[in-house]
């Protein structure tokens, strides 16, 4: 069980206790545990192994670390399920909801007893919730837009919640002696935004010794079916998995089929068929049935004259072609990355000192690092103490000279307002080594204006980076309704690189925008938009939608010398 997971206990324990009206300071404890847990070095479920006192922690008291070693031992928190069992079963999706949290989602329920997203549509089809205290009429609007798309998207997971798990179980499936090669197959090898469920692959000579080994892993909520052949489980936290066993001499076969996807598989099917062959799971047949590949991946690719394709490319958008034409790209790699374009630091929205960060950067293997506070946390803008600008540029330069082996790029994040102008609070830009222009959703603009709020602000000399460009919440907010084409042009025009940003819920450009905006000329840059030196890790999953996107390492500025870079 990963950090990430154990804090999401109390989470949601959080979240419950507040829609209930619960005391303020006890929730508060909870959110505070929960952050604690997500973000520090130490993993809890070894603490918990060696039998440390997890009380020692800052923000775990006694009763939380109970707490903690409840969930570590059992994979379930007594409270918590005691708590679920007062409301309706779906309130906790009403969460999921942008534009709700647990105070409106506790005035929903009980000025409206909506329980469920199906009664929250209900009744903002009817008019009911505009008239709540602390909603409007745009927000009724809104939530009725968030619950189309959330049931358009379905209940799947984002790939950053269901890694550690998917890792923690192939490593517990390793540890089987009946249970021989095993591959993560389905969207989650192609490094998919979300997944809809974990598919598994493995071989065996003893099969019934290695689905029971499957079957009695410890997070299981719910044995669906078990075989010799295929068993699926659903986790704890919702996740199902099917296990498939398959024979040595159809492994690669099987891999392919099941890595996906569908429509890549399709069109493999119909190349298959010009040729009067036959693909499926269990191998290549030629006319006479006769198998003509099978055991292993890259030779289904040989045998059609292909090179080898990268799981990130299945997706039938041209990767076929390209690889028989030999000009697939050569997608960039995680050790091409020299640096981190998009943090903030405790100047700003960030939990860790400048000093940090820099630290978490040199231990990352990184060249550069640009911390990016925003620009009205910096200046007089947000009623915080005074101005902290000059001591924010005075720190950097610091550390510049304390850390030679890193260079510290002086960077800002500066938002952009309704007509395109960067809020610069009377800060001279050009004191920054990088710019990040960043649009909030805005709800009162129309396609129009919103598109041209954007290119006033590309157009702006001192922007080097647009963040997070179409404004998609995965699952909770659409792109902004603007002309993202012409925007890309733009971007292009003025030498502006567009952000992939590696938030698990934004990834945002998504791989079809990298895709469109590369044939465009776009250039990009990865972002971290660590709030905390412990995030500064998940930039790959910025780097995983990027070779979704087909990007090389010469698309992608994080590549780059920074000489290059600033140029
Ligand atoms: P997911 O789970 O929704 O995130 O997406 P996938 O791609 O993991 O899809 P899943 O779990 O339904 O099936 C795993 C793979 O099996 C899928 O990527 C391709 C293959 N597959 C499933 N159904 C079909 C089918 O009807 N035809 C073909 N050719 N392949 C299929
Ligand atoms: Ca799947
Ligand atoms: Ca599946």
């Amino acid at each position: 069980m990963s950090n990430r997971e154990i804090a999401a206990y109390f989470k949601t324990l959080a979240d419950l206790l507040e829609i209930k009206g619960d005391n303020p300071f006890r929730i508060r404890a909870y959110r505070n545990a929960a952050r604690t847990i997500e973000t520090s070095g130490y993993d809890f479920v070894h603490l918990v192994q060696e039998g440390e006192d997890l009380s020692k922690l800052p923000d775990i008291g006694e009763r939380i670390a109970q707490k903690i070693t409840e969930i570590v031992t059992t994979g379930k928190l007594g409270k918590l399920e005691k708590l679920k069992k007062e409301f309706p079963p779906g309130i906790l999706d009403l969460l999921r909801i942008e534009g709700i949290g647990p105070k409106r989602a506790r005035i929903l329920y009980e000025a409206l007893g909506i329980g469920s997203l199906e009664d929250l549509k209900k009744a903002a089809e009817a008019g009911k919730i505009r008239e709540l205290p602390g909603f409007s009429e745009k927000l009724e609007a809104k939530i009725l837009k968030g619950v189309s798309l959330y049931k358009k998207e379905g209940i799947r997971f984002l790939y950053a919640d269901a890694e550690p798990r998917a890792r923690d179980l192939e490593a517990y499936l390793r540890r089987c002696d009946a249970i021989d090669r095993i591959t993560i197959a389905g969207s989650f090898r192609r490094r998919k935004e979300t997944v809809g469920d974990l598919d598994i692959l493995i071989t065996s000579d003893d099969p019934l010794g290695a689905m029971d080994h499957f079957t009695a892993y410890p997070v299981i909520k719910e044995i669906v079916s078990k075989g010799p052949t295929r068993s699926t489980v659903i986790l704890e936290n919702n996740l199902q998995v099917d296990l498939r066993r398959v024979d040595n001499r159809s492994y690669g076969a099987a891999l392919h089929y099941f890595t996906g996807s569908k429509a890549h598989n399709i069109a493999i099917r119909k190349m298959a068929q010009e040729r009067g062959w036959k693909v499926n799971e269990y191998g290549v047949y030629d006319g006479k049935m006769l198998p003509i590949a099978g055991e292993d991946e890259a030779g289904i690719y040989r045998l059609f004259g292909m090179e080898y394709i990268e799981p990130e490319l299945r997706e039938d958008r041209g990767e076929l072609e390209a690889a028989r034409e030999g000009r697939l790209p050569t997608l960039v790699d995680p050790e091409e990355i020299r640096g981190d374009l998009h943090c903030y630091s405790d100047f700003g929205l960030g939990r860790d000192s400048c000093e940090a960060l820099v630290k978490k950067a040199l231990d990352l293997g990184y060249a550069y690092l640009a911390i990016t506070d925003r620009l009205d946390h910096l200046t007089c803008a947000h009623g915080r103490k005074c101005a902290p600008l000059e001591e924010y540029l005075e720190t950097l330069d610091t550390l510049q000279k304390r850390y030679s082996d890193l260079t510290i790029l002086k960077g800002a994040e500066v938002p952009i307002d309704e007509e395109g102008r960067l809020l610069d609070g009377g800060a001279e830009l050009e004191r920054f080594d990088l710019v990040i222009a960043s649009a909030d959703e805005s709800l009162g603009l129309d396609r129009e204006e919103q598109t041209r709020r954007h290119l006033a602000a590309l157009a702006h000399p001192a922007v080097k980076i647009l963040a997070h460009p179409s404004g998609r919440i995965i699952s909770r907010r659409n792109a902004f309704d603007m002309d993202l084409r012409r925007i890309i042009e733009a971007a292009v025009e003025h030498r502006v690189l567009l952000e992939i940003d590696a938030r698990p819920e934004r990834l945002d450009l998504n791989d079809a925008h990298i895709l469109q905006a590369h044939k465009l000329g776009a250039r990009f840059a990865l972002g971290s938009v660590a709030a905390g030196a412990d995030e500064m890790e998940r930039i790959h999953y910025g780097l995983y939608q990027a070779r979704r996107g087909w990007l090389q390492s010469e698309d992608l500025a994080n590549t780059w010398k920074i000489e290059h870079l600033l140029n």
